[in-house]
């Protein structure tokens, strides 16, 4: 058999964003697309030749086929060797944790992560190199310059392979393994945490205890862990059934898109803990009994009490945070003693620092933490990280954890407003006032803040000392508060904006005020320098998380 050569002409628009590319499934199903991105893939990262590759998604509209469509051009492309999870399942830090394994080349993940699924939904595929991460911009660089050029894909014809049962198939000489996508995954975690701890915690009555994997990829993960391996009720893990449309939702875990679980944990404190993650398995919401805990300050309180768990008992090396992302970890960081980084938006900036050791864990403001375990943000491991520490510290709840951290290290506020699918010039021009008042902010007032620094966020990248600019607006007012905006890069309708907001409070009296309410200044300042509302005809943001 030889692979056969197919002619194509290069799509526009074939650029990574913030992780992976991202389109409607109706781009992704034009015939040659998925081919031109892979076959770019392949000519631009040589050192796949004669490798092993990581396959998998997350279970969403079309990534059977496209599973199909890239071992036939993987076997035609000199691959050695398919690591595939079975049913095409891989939940984006379980491929990392195969490839870091297995000692694979890289991967290919598919997944539009959080953005709806189903016919009418998102598509997405992003490449993860050796490390187990996300490519660097560089990679993501010379494989969209290689899309500008692409003219021929190369594939063999052959059937399909059978991917629902772990085998040993072959197409030419290119071995195929269909791999069970859970195993590695969860013999790693049972390194990590107090197995015998949290499993005594579960089976407490009085822990009333709920996952949501939101008919994602997460579901038979979080039953191997919770249900199987902890002792959780069956029930206590709910959408487990991973489905081609999420069940027609958005599988984002956060009080907006998983509304029922915030309500009953949060608004009827129903429930003791609740945790849920999205679409590819990489993000987490954490929610206790009355509360919700804000993403940076998870990663904040996960630092502070890190050697309570048995992986990291001999002390974290640093956090890092993306910009974004609140500061309170670095009042943990500074506290500690630990070096502490701040990064652009995504996960692809942490890669260098885990590797070079700088940095044991680091998180985002996008329900996003995780460890040098993987090179990739983990939700099911920060669930597993909080239950870790509910259980080694007896009598305490999420929230009274959360008032003893603020009282330690001081309260940041902190809440992000999206507004979703805005017209893109209308975006840009608003973006653009602001980045034009950037020089005359300092010393100004937002508030009872004062500003001290106001600049385009740029990156110098403290391992290969790589540039990335234009990262983010940033009004800073000294420690006290920040406001941020920026464009998203994970979106694939108009543009999304995203305004964060940020104010310190030290003084325990004041740790427990509404959110929103803290931040209205900041809010309104944004709104005076930007326009977006007024220029977007909007009354507010899509979405608050
Ligand atoms: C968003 C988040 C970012 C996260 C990225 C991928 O990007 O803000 O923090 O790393 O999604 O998350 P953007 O450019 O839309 O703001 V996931 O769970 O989609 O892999
Ligand atoms: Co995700």
């Amino acid at each position: 058999m030889s692979a056969r050569e197919v002619a194509i002409t290069p799509f526009d628009g074939q650029k990574p964003g913030t992780s992976g590319l991202r389109k409607k499934v109706n781009v992704f199903r034009q015939p040659g697309y998925l081919e031109a991105f892979v076959q770019s893939v392949f000519d631009s990262q040589t050192d796949l030749r004669g490798g092993t590759l990581v396959l998998g998604g997350d279970g969403r509209f079309f990534n059977r086929q496209a599973i199909q469509v890239i071992l036939r051009m993987a076997a035609a492309n000199g691959i050695a060797r398919m690591l595939v999870g079975r049913a095409g399942i891989l939940s984006t830090p379980a491929a990392s944790a195969v490839i870091r394994r297995h000692g694979a080349q890289g991967g290919l993940i598919l997944s539009a992560s959080h953005n709806p699924g189903g016919p009418d939904g998102d598509f997405g595929i992003k490449f993860n190199i050796g490390n187990g991460g996300p490519a660097p911009e560089s990679v993501t660089e010379a494989i969209y310059r290689r899309t500008t050029q692409i003219d021929r894909y190369r594939v063999f014809d052959h059937h399909d392979i059978d991917l629902d049962h772990v085998s040993l198939q072959h197409i030419n000489d290119m071995a195929v393994e269909v791999i069970d996508p859970v195993d590695d995954y969860a013999a790693l975690l049972e390194t990590l945490f107090d197995f015998d701890a949290i499993r005594a915690l579960i089976r407490r009555p009085d822990f009333r205890f709920r996952f949501d994997a939101m008919h994602a990829v997460t579901g038979p993960y979080a039953k191997r862990l919770l249900v199987e391996m902890l002792g959780a009720p069956a029930d206590a893990v709910i959408n487990a059934e991973p489905k081609e449309d999420f069940g027609g939702g958005h599988p984002d875990p956060n009080p907006a898109h998983a509304e029922e679980l915030y309500r009953e944990t949060v608004l009827e404190g129903g429930l003791d803990f609740a945790a849920a993650s999205d679409g590819d398995g990489d993000r987490n919401m954490i929610l206790g009994k009355g509360i919700a805990v804000s993403p940076s300050d998870s990663l904040a309180v996960l630092a502070a009490n890190a050697t309570l768990v048995p992986g990291y008992a001999k002390g974290i090396a640093g956090v890092a945070r993306s910009m974004p992302t609140s500061r309170a970890a670095d009042a943990v960081a500074a506290d500690l003693g630990l070096a502490c980084f701040e990064t652009p938006t995504g996960w692809k900036f942490f890669g260098n620092l885990l590797d070079a050791g700088r940095i044991t864990l680091c998180g985002e403001e996008s329900y996003g933490t995780s460890s040098a375990h993987v090179r990739e943000k983990d939700g099911l491991w920060a669930v597993l990280f909080w239950l870790n520490l509910l259980a080694a510290k007896p009598g305490e709840t999420v929230a009274s954890l959360l008032s003893a951290h603020w009282r330690r290290f001081g309260r940041h506020y902190y809440s992000r407003h999206d507004y979703e699918a805005v017209d893109t010039g209308i975006a840009t021009a608003a973006l653009q006032r602001l980045r034009d008042a950037l020089p005359s902010l300092p010393e100004n007032r937002i508030g009872e803040h004062v500003v001290t620094t106001a600049d385009d966020f740029a990156y110098t990248d403290p391992i290969d000392n790589s540039v990335s600019k234009g990262q983010g607006l940033r009004v800073v007012c000294g420690e006290q508060a920040r406001v941020i905006a920026r464009l998203s890069g994970t979106g694939t309708e108009g543009a999304t904006v995203r305004v964060y907001f940020e104010v310190f409070e030290s003084d325990p009296a004041r740790q427990h005020d509404d959110v929103q309410a803290r931040i209205a200044p900041l809010v309104d300042f944004a709104e005076r320098i930007t326009g977006l509302r007024k220029a977007s005809g909007r009354s507010g943001p899509d979405v608050i998380t």
